[in-house]
């Protein structure tokens, strides 16, 4: 009965979610180059890339994703604050 509650725990575990700028973002290329470096990590569920505002929102389900995700940024040319 436990095990039950707890992998449904698991389950419904909903996603957390992160807005990071990064002045670098200058064109739809780099919204792609953000997208298919950073889709492919375990544990990120969902990247959105705003052009006009600079901003990436990552979707993610483990932190260590997140910092996957923020080093990946800082090696393609694109640091976050
Ligand atoms: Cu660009």
């Amino acid at each position: 009965m436990r095990w039950h509650l707890l992998r449904s725990d698991v389950e419904v575990r909903m996603s957390d979610k992160v807005t990071w700028h990064a002045e670098d973002i200058s064109c739809e290329h780099c919204a792609t180059t953000i997208q298919r470096e950073l889709a492919p990590i375990d544990g990120i569920a969902n990247v959105v890339v705003d052009v006009a505002a600079k901003d990436v929102t990552i979707e993610y389900t483990d932190s260590e994703a997140l910092a996957r995700a923020k080093s990946t940024l800082e090696e393609i040319g694109y640091p976050v604050s």
